[in-house]
């Protein structure tokens, strides 16, 4: 957790602006995270939201608060997608987008529109260390200033000013961010492991009205601070033909060289094979391991866990908890050995760690939509049940912004018995069940070796 505290200091200590863009070799790219952005002809001014409407204007170290919050933006992957492109959320959750060509402030509708409007991808700007943001939906187009309002205008507009009013200088933000969320932008159902020397974490893309999102992603880090994305690493909409959408709640195994991502697809449950951690991963079956009405409840949330063994054991369920032998190839098991677990209010999302010789079978209670989502959990000397009931490790906090906390997964720092839980909750503050974020914190277990609370760290 060490890591986690001194990162958050070095962040939240941060107040002075510089450039953040490398030189000109360098691709035009914005860290995620907090961030300002300067305009290179209006040398002070920065871009800001005022009455839910883009403009730029004079920030100084002795702007009011507000101003400086205004100014302030946390840069995300793009919504939409793409490589390079981002997109900007302001304090109040609401995100730059543009209608009409006006860049404006507005809650994210979830709608594939809504998306690409507040998708922008990053271009190297007119001067050094200095990008532009063309337009993700109408390439040609980039974010500019014009009268000090911000639009998105063809390069063809004022052409001597034009590369001017569209570059921007990226600097350290005029309002500090959070630690969390650790993946910056919309994300749900995280499944955390350390695989080939690196922690990963392979979430749902949150965002979309109805969890109607196709494109599973990556991400790695070996401190659980700075996470380096890897993008798409399976997409329904393009590469599984028996699914097209709803990509949720993806987990990953590794056995014998190979990295196995389990995910479901309109609530089938299918397994895709690649040999890297970071994708891209291949459909492996062309069919769904565990298909729709399979079983009672819907198909979905799937989890995979190996005991000392060499055993792989995988575990899904929404309303019905299932688990089954895998088969030593991964992607096959006896129907026959399917079971069924009586776990006191469950809901979804089973995750089983081991410790000391005792099975931890953690899951979600509630609706992902309801703040009221939590984890609760229970024990057993085997990777089957019988399961008995230890109450909750995790639930919303309201004196610190956190509704709906679940759909977790558990990782333990290699050779060490420090262990990590990765959860989503709204994203604060203006979140909901399919405008998701993704936190660590550190899980203790106490002497008697249960699982404690989980204490959130913002
Ligand atoms: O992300 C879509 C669904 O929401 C997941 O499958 C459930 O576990 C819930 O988190």
């Amino acid at each position: 957790m060490r890591n986690l505290a001194r990162a958050a200091t070095v962040l939240l200590g941060s107040s002075m602006v510089v450039a953040v863009a490398a030189g000109p070799a360098a691709a035009a790219e914005i860290p995620t995270g907090a961030r300002s952005l300067e305009s290179v002809n209006l040398t002070g001014r920065y871009i800001r939201h005022s009455d839910y409407l883009g403009s730029v204007a004079a920030v100084t170290s002795s702007s009011t608060a507000q101003l400086k919050s205004d100014a302030t933006f946390t840069v995300t992957p793009g919504l939409a997608g793409g490589a390079g492109c981002v997109s900007f959320q302001a304090a109040n959750g609401m995100w730059l987008r543009h209608r009409d060509f006006r860049v404006r402030l507005e809650t994210n509708a979830g709608t594939a529109t809504f998306l690409a409007d507040a998708t922008f991808c990053v271009r190297d700007g007119s001067v050094s260390g200095s990008v532009r943001l063309e337009s993700s939906n109408y390439p040609g187009r980039f974010l500019r200033h014009r009268d000090n309002q911000l639009w998105v205008d063809p390069s063809t507009t004022n052409p001597g000013t034009f590369a001017a009013d569209s570059s921007f200088r990226v600097t350290t933000p005029w309002v500090a961010g959070r630690r969390s969320p650790v993946i910056k932008g919309l994300y749900g159902d995280p499944n955390i492991a350390y695989l080939n020397g690196r922690y990963y974490i392979y979430p749902t893309t949150d965002g979309y009205a109805g969890w109607s999102g196709t494109r599973f992603k990556a991400f790695s880090s070996t401190d659980l601070v700075n996470w380096t994305d890897h993008g798409t690493v399976l997409d329904l909409a393009t590469q599984v033909d028996w699914s097209s959408g709803r990509a949720w709640a993806p987990t990953v195994a590794y056995r014998n060289g190979r990295y196995y991502l389990y995910f479901c697809g309109d609530t089938n449950i299918g397994v895709a094979t690649s040999t890297s951690p970071a994708g891209p991963f291949t459909d492996a079956l062309g069919r769904p391991l565990i298909a729709a009405g399979f079983r009672s409840g819907q198909m979905i949330d799937p989890a995979v866990f190996t005991d000392d063994d060499g055993q792989s054991y995988l575990y899904w369920g929404n309303g019905y908890a299932y688990a089954v032998p895998l088969n030593a190839d991964m992607i096959s098991f006896d129907p026959a050995r399917v079971t069924t677990f009586g776990l006191p209010n469950f809901r979804e999302a089973p995750f089983v760690v081991k410790r000391n010789g005792v099975y931890h079978m953690t899951y979600s209670v509630d609706d992902t939509r309801s703040e009221n989502y939590h984890v609760e959990y229970a024990t057993s000397t085997s990777p089957l049940g019988p399961w008995t009931h230890r109450g909750t490790i995790l639930s919303k906090n309201l004196n610190l912004g956190i509704k709906g906390p679940g759909h977790h997964s558990i990782v333990q720092a290699p050779g060490t018995d420090t262990w990590y839980v990765a959860y989503h909750r709204f994203a604060i503050p203006a979140g909901d069940g399919t405008n998701r974020e993704v936190t660590i914190d550190p899980l203790r277990f106490g002497a008697d070796g249960m699982i404690m609370p989980v204490v959130p760290i913002l």
